[in-house]
C-alpha cells in the first residue's frame, strides 16, 4: 500500500461519518437553517472546532446551491476547498532542505506522542535530501530511550551523540552542536523526554536545552516542533498553549493519522494557531511520514 492510500485508509472512518451524517442531515429540498445547524454540528463533532465549523456553515449558506444538484456533493466541495485553502499557507517543505547552515531542532511533546520514532522518519528524509544528521539523545530520563535512537540513527545511518542514562540533557545538547560545528554537519535533531506540561522541573530541562543551545548558536533552536498524537482529540489543543508558551514552536507534526483517526483536529489547529504543518506520521517504519499537503489531506479527509 503506499503512503497516499494509506493516509485514505486512516481517514476512512471519519470521512464516512460525515458522509453518511450529511446524507442523513440533507433531505429537504433547500438547507435551511434547521440544517445548516445540523451540518455544523456534525463538524464540531468531527473535531474540526467551533470556528472552522461556523466558517464552513456560512459558506454553505451563502453558496445557495442548487437542490437539482446533489447537494452532499457540494457541500464536500466547499470543505474540501475550504481545507485547501486554511492550510495551504501552513505547508512547509522547504523545511526539509539543506539550508546551508547549521539547523538545530529541538522535538517536543508529552509522553508517547511519536517524537523518537518522528526523529527517525524525519532523519531519513533530511539525510536523503542530502543532509549530514546528527541525533541528540537528550532523553536521557529512560535507558531505553538512548537505546531508541540509536536503533534509528544505525537504521538510517546518521551520527547520534548520547551519555548515560540520568545525566543531565541540555549537556547532551551541547555536545552534539559543537560536534555538528566541528564536523560541518547540517541538522542537529534533539531528542527530548515526553513530559506532563504542568511538570515544573521537567519543563525546567527542556527550557535549559534551547538555552543551551542558544549560547552556540544565538538563533537556536531554529525549529521548535510539536510532535502531536491523532489520537488525542481535543487534548492536542491544550498541549499546543503549553509548549507555546515555553519556547514559541515553528511547527507540528501529527503522528498516528493511520488507523481510526480523527483527522479534523489538525484544521481546528491550522485555524486556530497557523503553525506550519511539517509532516503526518502513517505508521511506524521509518517511510511513514508524508510532508504535509494540504491538497492530498483535503481529499484524503472527504475521500477524493
Ligand atoms: N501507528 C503509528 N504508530 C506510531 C506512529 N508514530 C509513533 N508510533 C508508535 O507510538 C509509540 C510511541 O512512539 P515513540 O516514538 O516512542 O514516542 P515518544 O514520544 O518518543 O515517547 P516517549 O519518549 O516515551 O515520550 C511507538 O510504539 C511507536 O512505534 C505513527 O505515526 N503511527
Ligand atoms: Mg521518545
Amino acid at each position: 500500500m503506499g503512503i497516499f492510500e494509506k493516509f485514505k485508509l486512516g481517514f476512512k472512518k471519519s470521512a464516512e461519518n460525515i458522509k453518511s451524517g450529511l446524507r442523513e442531515i440533507i433531505i429537504k429540498k433547500e438547507i435551511d437553517d434547521k440544517t445548516l445547524d445540523e451540518i455544523e454540528e456534525l463538524l464540531i463533532k468531527s473535531d474540526v472546532g467551533v470556528e472552522a465549523s461556523s466558517d464552513i456553515r456560512k459558506i454553505i449558506s451563502e453558496k445557495k446551491i442548487d437542490p437539482n444538484l446533489d447537494q452532499v456533493d457540494e457541500v464536500n466541495k466547499i470543505l474540501m476547498d475550504y481545507i485547501i485553502s486554511t492550510m495551504q499557507p501552513l505547508e512547509k517543505n522547504s523545511f526539509f532542505n539543506n539550508q546551508n547552515k547549521l539547523n538545530i531542532i529541538l522535538i517536543s511533546g508529552v509522553n508517547g506522542v511519536g517524537k523518537t520514532t518522528t526523529i527517525g522518519k524525519i532523519g531519513k528524509i533530511f539525510k536523503d535530501n542530502g543532509n549530514k544528521v546528527v541525533f541528540s539523545a537528550s532523553d536521557t530520563f529512560r535507558a531505553a530511550a538512548i537505546d531508541q535512537l540509536e536503533k534509528w540513527a544505525k537504521k538510517i545511518d546518521v551520527e547520534i551523540i548520547k551519555s548515560n542514562p540520568g545525566s543531565d540533557p541540555a549537556s547532551v545538547a551541547f555536545k552534539t552542536i559543537q560536534h555538528a560545528k566541528d564536523k560541518n554537519l547540517d541538522q542537529v535533531i534533539i531528542d527530548t523526554a515526553g513530559r506532563l506540561q504542568n511538570k515544573k522541573n521537567l519543563m525546567d530541562e527542556y527550557r535549559k536545552i534551547a538555552n543551551v543551545a542558544k549560547k552556540i548558536d544565538d538563533e537556536a533552536p531554529h525549529q521548535v516542533i510539536l510532535v502531536l498524537d491523532a489520537t488525542s482529540g481535543q487534548n492536542v489543543i491544550n498541549q499546543v498553549d503549553e509548549f507555546n508558551k515555553i519556547i514559541p514552536l515553528t511547527g507540528l507534526i501529527m503522528t498516528k493519522l493511520d488507523g481510526t483517526a480523527k483527522g479534523g483536529i489538525l484544521l481546528a489547529l491550522a485555524k486556530k494557531y497557523k503553525l506550519p504543518i511539517i509532516g503526518l506520521g502513517l505508521g511506524e517504519k521509518e517511510d511513514d511520514l508524508q510532508i504535509f499537503n494540504a491538497e492530498k489531506f483535503a481529499k484524503a479527509f472527504i475521500q477524493k
